[in-house]
């Protein structure tokens, strides 16, 4: 059996929840992997993965490698080939006797947490680490921990694969066909309410998913609005954040980054921009991606933008650009 080591942060949290039995159940790494998995945690919260680790036990997978639950991101992260930093601070707990409110606040607490991250992760997680951020701000903490990580070899991603599947359920949905048959999703920009999910290069069963719905004002006025709130609306229904879903989306992500994507097809996360699309060098940007049969993660070129997608791209481009000069002191 080959063998691979995980690490994830927020390990006590509740996407991790529903992820960490399908990281080990060989769905995700496959049934030919062994995987051992690294939780990390805060002080407060490390003794609850003690459960969570007797859980995983319990699961019976073949494929449970050692298991092991950490304070320390430099032990978690050794020698990791696939890092998940799910774990973050969200809107609303106190620090300090502050309740954190705004998102400049948010961004900053956070590019703390992900200095330390991105510098242990560049200096002992392998060489050709992959590392999916999901926890929130996702594309400005991944902007830190690049930065931090210095390594160039190692590959970034912020997860924007929830917004993708919301997206391609929402036009299923809407032109009553299975959602197989929706494919071709970006997500472009942000992973906040300004992204942009692109139904002009969507496709349904092969055509333009504008084309097939026929119905401009809903895709212009309703559809945007339908997934970029969807995660809201969950939390009213649910009384808690999409969670199942989440770990759902990052699964679907590493399995894209490791996998040659289907011809004719892309998949969507965001990723260090190298300019393409006019998008500033560096930001952490959500772009349509394909994996080549080589394994490298390549942005899609030559995609037509029409300027409805222009002004939604300026938009998410200009949030990002905001959320990096909060932050600069730390990614300059
Ligand atoms: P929870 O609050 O249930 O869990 C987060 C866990 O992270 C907690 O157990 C906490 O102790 C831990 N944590 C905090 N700081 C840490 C650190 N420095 N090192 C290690 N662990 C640390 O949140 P959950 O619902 O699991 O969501 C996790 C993150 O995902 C949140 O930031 C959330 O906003 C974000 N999301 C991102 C999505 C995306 O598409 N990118 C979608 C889902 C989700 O909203």
């Amino acid at each position: 059996m080959k063998e691979i080591n995980v690490a994830l942060t927020g390990g006590a949290g509740q996407i991790a929840y529903s992820l960490l039995p399908r990281l080990i159940s060989g769905e995700t790494f496959g049934t030919d992997t062994k995987v051992n998995l690294r939780l990390i945690e805060i002080p407060q919260v490390v003794d609850k993965l003690k459960g969570t680790i007797m859980e995983l036990i319990d699961c019976g997978f073949k494929q449970t490698g050692s298991l092991l639950a950490t304070t320390d991101i430099k032990e978690g992260v050794q020698d990791a080939h696939w890092i998940l930093l799910v774990g973050s601070i969200p809107r609303g707990i106190v620090v300090d006797g502050k309740k954190i409110e705004e998102r400049s606040d948010l961004l900053r607490i956070n590019g703390g947490i992900f200095t330390g991250q991105g510098e242990a992760i560049g200096e002992l997680a392998q060489e050709d680490a992959k590392i999916l951020v999901v926890g929130n701000p996702a594309n400005t903490n991944a902007l830190i921990g690049r930065t931090k990580s210095n390594n160039p070899t190692q590959s970034w991603f912020a997860m924007t694969a929830l917004d993708a599947n919301r997206a391609k359920a929402q036009l299923a949905e809407k032109a009553g066909v299975d959602i197989a048959s929706v494919t071709n999703m970006t997500i472009w920009g942000n992973h906040s309410p300004t992204m942009y999910p692109d139904p002009y290069n969507a496709k349904i069963d092969g055509v333009s998913a504008v084309e097939a719905i026929n119905d401009l004002d809903w895709i212009e006025n309703e559809y945007l609005p339908l997934v970029q709130q969807r995660g809201k609306a969950v939390i009213d229904a649910r009384g808690a954040s999409s969670a199942a879903s989440a770990a759902n989306a990052a699964i679907d992500t590493v399995k894209a980054v490791d996998s040659q994507t289907t011809e004719g097809d892309w998949f969507s996360a965001a990723v260090p921009s190298d300019g393409s699309y006019g998008i500033p060098e560096g930001l952490i940007f959500g772009f349509p991606l394909r994996t080549s049969d080589q394994g490298s993660v390549e942005i899609v070129q030559g995609i037509e933008l029409n300027d409805f997608a222009k002004s939604k791209i300026k938009v998410t481009t200009e949030e990002l650009l905001s959320e990096k000069e909060a932050v600069k002191d730390l990614v300059d």
